[in-house]
């Protein structure tokens, strides 16, 4: 893409986080932080552009302030370098779209969990009417032709809608989530018009071949009018005389930013202070949200596994398990929650001793330097979710071992075991006794090993960053051509 091209980017929430000051009425905000934000501020910062989204804020509750509301946005925006464009949504839309379609059936289907979906009709019509009104924010707002990127499920159908509304621009879509095998997206009740909503897109990017092969075997499987052309270069769908190009675009984070903050005086006295509250032990560890494709349990499962296979890792190890609190409201969540409560509490009344407690678990969120200083002080990294389009955590880890020292254990059912499947100890997270025997093997692994896996593991976060990820993605956006060099993987 042309670098004086102008961008919209387009995702459910707004790159800020908004706060209503009771006291004196009015909305303060400010921008928010977070991966995907680092990756496009300098690419819209370069072009120019827009990022649409929704503020975080059900519409009722801006009434009366959608002014003051609007001007706050404005102000975050200017100072970023781009604009920022709110779509309000009411909380009747936010249930339906939000937390019903995208977070109740999108979100289990697609991580391959079908009995835990809802299937309400009612979901699905306001999961189209709210991409239809996210559309018709877009449209009014662009230049007609300006590429969009458009960004995870819950914003499949803006392509479908933006071409009703006669937008003729390149228009593509990255999914951060997996892309089920056919045998789940075909319970979806609307399985064909999601099908055609995605088939709208110019470009389409997954995190892993996985999820590129799921797709390509759906369409043709579901969409018998498409012509699906492997070349040597590309995988095109050709539908109804439309080339959509589909590739394989695995996100990344900031690594410089994780490398340099590792080696910062604040994180080595974090790391002293961590050594002085858990003792000297290796430490195992475990970062992940709330959510049951993460594998909490199975993991808990495979730790207490370990200890009675290997006692003579007590006193030798803790396990150090954050879990960031996630879609609270949600009855499953909850569910969830307390069943983590009873299994931690049950393995460390079996194996506690008078000076020693087997696993530290915090229900919380730290600061960014407190989760480095984690990273950094961890022998082994587990990272065993039970399905996960890339699964940022790993790569976090991987980037804070500045030492080298640690050994990254990985679900074979993340995204990321594309990457580090050398040099990751690959699990299979249902298998309780491999992953405890694979823990028991990280934790044993010889110092030489150790380092040469990390640095390898490292090299690669470090030449495929976020920075490249979104290059790629927007280059592509542009010429599919380029598609070669941006893909990785099949
Ligand atoms: C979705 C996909 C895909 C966690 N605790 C704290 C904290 N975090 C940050 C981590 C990491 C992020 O949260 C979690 O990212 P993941 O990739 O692991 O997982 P999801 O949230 O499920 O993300 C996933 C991703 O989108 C990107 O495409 O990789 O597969 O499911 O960045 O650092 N950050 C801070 N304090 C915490 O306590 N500051």
């Amino acid at each position: 893409m042309p670098d004086n091209q102008e961008l919209t980017i387009v995702s459910n929430r707004l790159p800020i986080v908004m706060n209503f000051d009771e006291q004196n009425r009015q909305w303060n905000g400010k921008p928010g932080s977070g991966g995907l934000v680092s990756a496009m501020n300098p690419i819209l910062q370069s072009r120019g552009g827009t990022w649409v989204g929704w503020p975080g804020m059900v519409a009722e509750k801006a009434e009366g302030y959608e002014q003051s509301l609007r001007e706050v946005i404005e102000d975050i925006g200017q100072e970023a370098g781009y604009k920022l464009e709110p779509v309000m949504l009411s909380s009747e839309e936010v249930e339906g779209y939000y937390g019903g379609f995208a977070n109740s059936v999108l979100w289990p289907l697609f991580h391959g969990f079908p009995n835990r979906c809802d299937f309400k009709p009612e979901f699905w019509e306001q999961y189209v009417e709210v991409n239809e009104k996210f559309a018709a924010g877009l449209a009014n707002t662009m230049e007609p032709g300006q590429p969009i990127w458009v960004h995870d499920y819950h914003l499949i159908g803006v392509a479908e809608k933006l071409r009703q509304f006669g937008s003729p621009g390149n228009i593509g879509y990255f999914l951060h989530i997996p892309f089920p095998a056919l045998e789940n997206y075909v319970k979806l009740p609307w399985r064909a018009d999601l099908m055609r909503a995605l088939l709208a897109y110019d470009l389409l990017g997954f995190q892993s071949g996985r999820d590129k092969r799921n797709f390509l075997e759906c369409v043709e499987r579901l969409m018998p009018q498409t012509n699906i052309v492997h070349g040597d270069t590309t995988t095109t769908v050709e539908v109804q005389g439309e080339k959509v190009i589909v590739g394989v675009f695995p996100i990344s984070i900031d690594f410089d930013d994780f490398n340099e903050r590792a080696q910062s005086r604040e994180v080595e006295s974090r790391m002293e202070r961590m050594r002085e509250e858990l003792g000297p032990y290796k430490m195992l560890l475990g970062i992940d949200r709330l959510d049951y494709t993460k594998g909490l349990l199975e993991r808990f499962y495979a730790f207490e596994e370990l200890l009675s296979r290997h006692p003579d890792l007590c006193e030798e190890v803790v396990f150090f398990q954050l879990v960031v609190p996630s879609r609270e409201s949600v009855p499953e969540y909850q569910a969830l929650k307390r069943e983590i409560d009873r299994i931690v509490g049950r393995i460390n009344g079996r194996f506690s001793t008078s000076k020693w407690q087997p696993i530290h678990y915090l229900y919380n969120t730290v600061d960014i330097a407190e989760l480095t200083a984690l990273y950094r002080h961890a022998s082994v990294g587990v990272v065993t979710p039970l399905c996960d389009g890339m699964n940022l955590v790993s790569k976090e880890f991987c980037a804070s071992q500045v030492d080298e020292s640690g050994v990254l254990i990985l679900s074979e059912f993340a995204g990321a075991a594309d990457e580090f499947h050398e040099d990751a100890l690959l699990v299979n997270p249902y298998d309780t006794v491999s992953t405890a025997e694979a823990i028991y093997e990280a934790v044993m692994m010889d110092e030489k090993e150790r380092r040469k896996r990390m640095r390898r593991l490292r090299h690669e976060v470090q030449t495929h960053n976020v920075y490249w990820w979104a290059n790629q993605f927007v280059d592509s956006l542009h010429e599919p051509s380029t598609l070669v060099e941006a893909s990785k993987g099949e």
